[in-house]
C-alpha cells in the first residue's frame, strides 16, 4: 500500500485545495493531510487563519478521500512526520517547488501544478471589497 501525504492551512476551504487533495490520494492509496495549527499559519501568512484550526479539520475530515490528519505544528519537522506516518510520498502544491527536494532521501517527492486563479488570499479579498 502507497501512503501519501501532504501538508497545508486549506484555509476557507476551495476549489484549489480538493483538487489538490484528490490528486494527491490518486498517486497512492492512503492520504494523509497534516494541517498547519493556527500559530504555524501565522508564522507562514502573517494572519490569522479565517477558519480556526477545529473549523478546518473538521472540513478536511468530511472529504472521503482522506484517511487520516494530524496537526503540523512546523514547516521544519517535514522529515519526523514523514517517518512517524510511514509515508511513501510527499506532495506539495509546486508554491512550494524546490523547497523539499532534501527529502527525496526520505520518500518521493512530488510537486504538483496548483489550480490557476484561486487563493484563500483572493477569497479574502473579493469578499472585502463587497
Ligand atoms: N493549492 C493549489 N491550488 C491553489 C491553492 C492551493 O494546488 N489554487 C495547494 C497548495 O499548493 C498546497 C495546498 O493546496 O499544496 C494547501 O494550500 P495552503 O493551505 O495555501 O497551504 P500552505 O499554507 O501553503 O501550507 O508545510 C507546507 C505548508 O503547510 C503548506
Amino acid at each position: 500500500m502507497r501512503r501519501v501525504i501532504t501538508f497545508g492551512t486549506f484555509d476557507v476551504l476551495h476549489i484549489g485545495h480538493i483538487r489538490i487533495l484528490k490528486r494527491a490520494k490518486a498517486l497512492g492509496d492512503y492520504l494523509i493531510v497534516g494541517i498547519s495549527s493556527d500559530e504555524l499559519n501565522f508564522n507562514k501568512k502573517g494572519r490569522n487563519p479565517v477558519y480556526p484550526y477545529h473549523s478546518r479539520h473538521e472540513l478536511i475530515e468530511s472529504l472521503r478521500f482522506v484517511d487520516e490528519i494530524f496537526t503540523e505544528e512546523s514547516l521544519e519537522k517535514k522529515r519526523e512526520y514523514i517517518k512517524a506516518h510511514n509515508a511513501d510520498v510527499l506532495v506539495m502544491g509546486n508554491d512550494w517547488e524546490g523547497r523539499f527536494d532534501d527529502l527525496k532521501d526520505t520518500c518521493d517527492v512530488v510537486y504538483l501544478p496548483r489550480t490557476p486563479s484561486i487563493s484563500t488570499t483572493e477569497i479574502i479579498e473579493i469578499i472585502k471589497e463587497r
